[in-house]
């Protein structure tokens, strides 16, 4: 019996179709036995199924990286619990392009990266994303989740440092300098986590159109500090309505506060609404709520732990932004800072590294406009009305 040559080669012959024996040049295949045909057949397939992936795997983070003459920085966007991101500092050149690619394992998140505008949108569990990015200036930027993923979603950062290589210092003193704002609050005593407690708060919505007619009416008589940009941010609601009583006693309440609503919303103009508003609903909702109203869907976990704390002094829930003696007490520069700053302890994420000067007051504009848009029956005063 004549054996093929590879059944030959195993050592044994499994068996040979007689039909084979007459063939004079059988073409390869027909030549191997049963056994070798499933063992080439396997072969096949293994190579589809490694050898494809790894040839898309291949192009992906050697090839193309190679060929495009960018450096490809992988990052894990993992919820904080699970590592967070990984890694979560990143060197690079000043002027050196890179490719950031996420890839997310467990949970949806969102992917922006701070002063770049940035923001590569939702990435769910098993997506890649991926930006090209040139950094201009030394600096310490923030990349950050900006998806509500766990109660520690706001953990969820990672610093990409810019380094010149003529100044391999000057990352380290790029934007580290002190915030006038924050300076002048500290200057004049201010403490921004102390109890506020104003003595009028308006009963009713006001209108800020009732109180932009009003403004043009009155305008001689009224006070030249509510058309100072500086006196209106370091001076809460309830000052300017006590300054209001003041010079224009012969107004109601309701329009004292329809003024107060025009001065403390007229700063946000219809793009930087747009703006704030979509930020807001990705950084601030899941806590403070849609409206502002302290009733995000992660308010009641958070409240209740603020609540058996002994730490904090003033506040005890995620802030509302209601009319309300406290946020009538509320000034626009300690928003600020809260902002920058953070709450101390409190859950309230520190928003300094994300948002820059100009964005920050684009959303404490807003704030604003939430508080002076709908009123909730909050509590009353007797100088309301
Ligand atoms: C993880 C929950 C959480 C998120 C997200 C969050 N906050 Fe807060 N925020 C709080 C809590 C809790 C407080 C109250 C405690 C405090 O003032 O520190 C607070 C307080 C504040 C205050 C101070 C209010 C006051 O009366 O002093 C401001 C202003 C504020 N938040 C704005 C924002 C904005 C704007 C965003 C989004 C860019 C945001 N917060 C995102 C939890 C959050
Ligand atoms: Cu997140």
């Amino acid at each position: 019996m004549k054996e093929s040559r590879g059944a030959r080669e195993q050592g044994r012959v499994d068996f040979v179709s007689p039909l084979l024996l007459r063939t004079p040049a059988p073409p390869l295949l027909l030549m191997m036995s049963e056994r070798n045909i499933e063992r080439l057949a396997l072969t096949v397939l293994v190579l589809i199924l490694v050898g494809i992936p790894l040839a898309v795997f291949g192009y992906q983070y050697g090839l193309r990286p190679a060929w495009s003459g960018i450096r490809t920085i992988d990052v894990i966007a993992a919820a904080p619990e699970a590592g967070g991101f990984q890694p979560a500092s990143i060197e690079v050149q000043k002027g050196e392009k890179v490719r950031l690619r996420f890839s997310v394992p467990d949970v949806t998140h969102g992917v922006a990266v701070a002063g770049l505008g940035v923001d590569l949108g939702q990435i769910d569990p098993g997506q890649v994303k991926e930006v090209e990015v040139v950094f201009d200036e030394a600096d310490v930027v923030t990349f950050y989740c900006n998806t509500w993923c766990s109660p520690n979603h706001w953990r969820m950062r990672g610093t990409i440092t810019v380094i010149d290589p003529a100044d391999p210092q000057a990352h380290l003193q790029a934007g580290s300098g002190p915030d006038p704002v924050i300076q002048s609050l500290i200057a004049r005593q201010v403490d921004i986590d102390a109890p506020r407690e104003a003595p009028v708060v308006p009963t009713e919505t006001p209108s800020s159109a009732a109180g932009q007619a009003l403004i043009e009416q009155h305008r001689p008589s009224l006070p030249a500090q509510l058309f100072e940009s500086d006196w209106l941010r370091q001076h809460s609601p309830a000052e300017a309505y006590l300054l209001l009583e003041e010079h224009l006693p012969q107004l109601t309440g309701e329009q004292r506060w329809d003024i107060v609503a025009y001065l403390w919303t007229a700063p946000l103009s219809p793009e930087d609404r747009a703006w704030a508003s979509q930020e807001y609903a990705k950084n601030c909702a899941a806590c403070h709520g849609e409206t502002g109203r302290g009733d995000g869907p992660a308010a009641a976990a958070i409240n209740a732990q603020l609540q058996a704390s002994p730490m904090v002094s003033m506040t005890h829930q995620v802030a509302s932004f209601a009319p309300s003696p406290q946020t009538m007490a509320a000034t626009m520069d300690i928003y600020y800072a809260k902002l920058r700053r953070g709450g101390m302890g409190t859950s309230m994420p520190s928003f300094g590294p994300i948002f820059n000067e100009a964005e920050t007051w684009k959303l404490v504009y807003y704030l604003w406009e939430l508080t002076f848009t709908q009123t909730e029956s909050g509590p009353t005063s007797d100088h309301g009305h």
